[in-house]
């Protein structure tokens, strides 16, 4: 991805009929184009309503807005045109844009600029696409705090106390003695360990940070006719499912999600437990037993109308993330069991569930220090390489090893924050990440 120069334009909205839609030019040549399409001169940061002209013919009333360089999104020129929302007319506008000397933009063509022009650093350019991408408001929140630059406050004075004290740590090395004395040891090993507890605090927020863009995965396990699906129908408010009295309707996992107190949910409907032959059967009950394994929660029903499952004391027992929950509650009771009823049929017990789940989410999702932050693979990945790389500068000092080892660890600590702002990130990882954009972002 090396930076071009040139100039780009794309829809900044989706494709179809609406009001309006906005259309984006960025770069040298976006202000001479928009003053030719509209002949008429622009003003800086002022929308101005005119009519595009192309070739002999008029292209749309629009309203053209113009950011001159540096104080715009990309750094760049950029001009924005309000048209009405017809592809046609948003074709035509661009292609008549093109035809004046720009080139239809890559997906993140837009935010990569504003990143290499030094408009935003990298956590604020994902911060963009977690905006855009939030499935519930607490995932809209986090993303909102790191586009105001919550997260990059915080890399950004990690990254400043690392320097000073590297640059500490150079200039002992530039002394005669080889060893570092203990009361000096001492005030870095404290630095050192305030630094390891930010960015430990940071990597605990990546199992949030990771269920909040792909949600709290949720499995509804039992045995066959527990009424699993009609469960997952009843928590969703929808039909989603196929619900029948037959045991082993469900044969593969069904998923769907739902927003708990702010949070993404993915509901997940499992094939019944039960010991069977069938081939395709088995086969259900695998991806049940790997739903079961990669879930931040069960729900492990029983049926309430039946006599007790000889089974349902080994789903119950799967481990901590187990929530027993007694279904059928609107039929008389037939079995030993006690705990959370419901009944999908007339609601009943359904608030104490999910008030039950959130409850757990709460539990399970929560970062001490965190500031709300939730970081993303990208970042748990360099964060971890931060604190290995810390844990080392700090035994090193304590075994008082020599300064150049310690320096060295120091630097490699450093490296991997400033990776994670975007300084020194190789191509293919940006080139990774911008494509994840839609065009005209
Ligand atoms: N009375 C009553 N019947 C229910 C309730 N929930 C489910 N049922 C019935 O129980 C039967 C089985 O329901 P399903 O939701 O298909 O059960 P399941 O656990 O998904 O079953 P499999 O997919 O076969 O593993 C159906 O006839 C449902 O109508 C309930 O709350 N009350
Ligand atoms: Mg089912």
């Amino acid at each position: 991805m090396a930076f071009e120069n040139d100039t780009i334009t794309a829809c900044a909205t989706p494709p179809g009929l609406s009001a309006l839609a906005l259309i984006r030019i960025s770069g040298l040549q976006a202000i001479p184009i928009a003053e030719k399409l509209s002949q008429s001169p622009l003003k800086p940061r002022s929308p101005v309503p005119v009519k595009l002209h192309h070739n002999q013919s008029t292209l749309d009333e629009v309203v053209v807005t113009s950011w001159p360089n540096p104080k715009s999104y990309t750094g760049e020129d950029l001009i924005e045109i309000s048209c009405h929302g017809n592809p046609l007319i948003v074709e035509s506008i661009l292609q008549a844009v093109c035809s004046l000397g720009a080139r239809p933009a890559r997906p993140g063509e837009f935010t990569e600029r504003a990143f290499l022009n030094g408009r935003i650093d990298l956590t604020k350019a994902e911060a963009v696409l977690d905006v855009i991408h939030a499935r519930s408001e607490r995932a809209l929140l986090a993303g909102q705090r790191a586009l105001a630059g919550k997260l990059s406050s915080r890399l950004m004075a990690d990254r400043e106390s690392l320097l000073q004290l590297l640059a500490r740590m150079e200039a002992w090395i530039d002394f005669p003695e080889e060893d570092i004395q203990p009361e000096v040891g001492e005030g870095f090993r404290s630095e050192i360990s305030n630094l390891l507890k930010s960015s430990a605090s940071l990597l605990a927020t990546a199992p949030l940070g990771q269920r909040l863009r792909s949600g709290y995965r949720l499995v509804l396990s039992g045995p066959p006719n527990a009424g699993k699906s009609t469960l997952l129908n009843a928590l969703l408010g929808m039909d989603r499912a196929l619900v029948s009295p037959i045991p082993g309707t469900t044969r593969d996992t069904v998923e769907e999600s739902i927003v708990l107190n702010g949070f993404p949910v993915r509901l997940i409907d499992t094939a019944g437990l039960r010991s069977s032959t069938d081939p395709i059967e088995l086969e259900g009950m695998g991806r049940t037993r790997a739903a079961m394994d990669s879930a931040d929660l069960i729900l492990a029903l029983i049926d309430s109308s039946q006599t007790n499952d000889p089974c349902a004391k080994d789903w119950i027992s799967y481990g901590p993330k187990v929530i027993p929950v007694l279904t059928k509650g609107d039929l008389p009771s037939s079995n030993s069991f006690s705990g959370l009823t419901v009944s999908a049929h007339t609601g009943l017990g359904l608030d104490d569930l999910r008030n039950k789940i959130i409850q757990h989410l709460k539990a399970d999702l929560h970062a001490p220090g965190s500031d709300e932050i939730a970081v993303n693979a990208r970042h748990e990945d360099a964060l971890r390489r931060v604190t290995e790389a810390l844990a080392c500068a700090s035994a090193s000092l304590l075994n008082r090893a020599a300064p150049e080892l310690i320096a060295s660890d120091l630097r490699l600590a450093l490296q991997a924050l400033e990776s994670i702002l975007g300084v020194g990130t190789s191509e293919d990882v940006l080139d990774r990440l911008f494509a994840q954009f839609c065009i005209g972002k």
